[in-house]
């Protein structure tokens, strides 16, 4: 008798729509920009991730960047449970909080003075309120199509979930806060140099992902960055590079590491906490002793520089700086995003690849997106289809068009080849899939 599939994730989801807003706790796992159930995960090893039906899948979200040396990593698991063991919690200095510090300043040497927090939504609010209380300024420059977390004045065109969700710029926010942030066009330096020609000398800080992540992968053009830098030095605005996703991600210093440029503050999530609640900004000295309780800027948090958190994000930034870990992670990537344009061109169907470091892009588009305008041109739809014939073949992408993909350090030959076995088969699915407007036309 063939066993009835279980149905585990749809009666979770059922119940958990009863109980959470639109059953889950961050918008984007709600699978509602490529439709269908999410699934509820019970069970993460190295690459690979199992959901309540029991089914595997080779994750590609890596619990959206964390995860570098892979799910459940022993010597971090191993450390969590060591630290609990002296007590989950203290509200006051810890030996561990000094460590993490000093791995940070050594790591991002841009990062003279290192706050701890529990989140990159804390980290980069708490950057923002450092820059206007350090240039008594009230002006913010963002990107479109970039995300900084869910404070009110960043969510202001943001990208992830609030792009996904098709509202980028979220209710709730009173225009009194979203009229102090201008937003420009990630890339775009000549609407940059007008923007500080206008008004530089109100400008706090400009915040930027020195690699955009947040609306799918949108590498800077050569020049974006270093203008960018230029132009806050001369009008005395705080430069914000909020590496929470690239932090560890893009090169082991970071994306300043990578492109040569020294930020004032930078931000930092994800990895530091190696799946653990860890956030931290920090930056330049003289900023940085504006903070509570040097300086007269306020910040706080019941449970910044978490011990048991922080033994997660400490075993797993070790484990990464070892020699040749980093590069290997990366090679996976090139290795993937190579494989699925031969595979794609194979297919005839129209796509496009690329990593940074290990994290990367899909898009259905014939070249990679330099623009959030462009981005937009991506065949949705077709991503979609995609997504969804990966999963059902055991490979879990970002359920969003919009978002990029994580390796980990588990990610071998193996998980590769898998993947780019599913992926002819999917490419194939998307070579016969016409879109719907198209469908459409064919109508009596
Ligand atoms: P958190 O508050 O989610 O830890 O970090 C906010 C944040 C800040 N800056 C950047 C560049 C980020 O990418 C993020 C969070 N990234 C999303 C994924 N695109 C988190 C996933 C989610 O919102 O569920």
């Amino acid at each position: 008798m063939v066993r009835p599939m279980s149905n585990r994730n749809q009666e979770l989801f059922d119940r958990a729509l009863k109980s959470i807003p639109g059953g889950v706790n961050s918008p984007v796992r709600a699978f509602r920009a490529v439709g269908g159930t999410p699934k509820f995960f019970v069970r993460g090893e190295g690459a690979r991730v199992w959901d309540a039906d029991g089914r595997e899948y080779i994750d590609y979200v890596c619990s959206w960047g964390p995860l570098v040396m892979g799910h459940a990593f022993p010597p971090a698991v191993q450390a969590v449970i060591e630290a609990a063991r002296s007590g989950l919690s203290f509200g006051a200095p810890t030996e561990v909080e000094v460590v993490m510090a000093e791995l940070l300043q050594k790591l991002v040497p841009s990062m003279e003075l290192v706050r701890l927090v529990s989140s990159g939504t804390e980290a980069t609010m708490s950057a923002i309120r450092l820059a206007r209380g350090f240039t008594g300024r009230s002006l913010i420059v963002k990107f479109e199509g970039c995300y900084h977390g869910h404070a009110d004045s960043l969510l202001v065109k943001a990208g992830s979930g609030a792009l996904t969700l098709g509202q980028p710029s979220s209710s709730g926010v009173p225009p009194e806060t979203a009229q102090h942030t201008l937003v420009l066009d990630y890339n775009d330096t000549a609407a940059l140099e007008r923007c500080f020609n206008d008004m530089g000398d109100r400008i706090a800080t400009v915040i930027v992902e020195p690699v955009a992540g947040n609306m799918n992968l949108v590498a800077p053009q050569p020049g974006f960055l270093k203008n960018l830098r230029e132009l806050c030095t001369r009008y005395g605005a705080v430069l914000i590079f909020d590496e929470v996703m690239t932090g560890f991600r893009v090169a082991p210093g970071g994306a300043q590491a990578l492109f040569g440029i020294r930020p004032d503050l930078t931000t930092l999530g994800k990895v530091i906490g190696g799946g653990m609640p860890v956030g931290a900004f920090g930056g330049r000295r003289d900023i940085m002793e504006k903070i509570a309780p040097l300086g007269s800027v306020y910040q706080a948090g019941t449970l910044s520089g978490n011990p048991v958190a922080l033994a997660a994000g400490l075993a797993t930034l070790r484990a990464l700086i070892k020699p040749g870990v980093f590069e290997g992670v990366a090679a996976a990537a090139r290795e993937l995003t190579a494989g699925l344009t031969r595979v794609a061109v194979e297919q005839g169907v129209v796509f496009s690849a690329q990593n940074v470091g290990s994290m990367f892009g899909l898009y259905f588009r014939a070249t990679p997106p330099t623009s959030f305008a462009e981005v937009m041109q991506c065949d949705k739809e077709r991503f979609n289809r995609f997504f969804h014939a990966m999963l059902e073949r055991g490979v879990y992408l970002a359920p969003s068009a919009y978002e990029a993909g994580f390796l980990s350090a588990s990610h071998g030959n193996g998980e590769i080849a898998a993947t780019l076995a599913a992926a002819a088969a999917a490419f194939k699915l998307c070579a016969q899939f016409k879109p719907r407007q198209a469908q459409a036309k064919r109508m009596p």
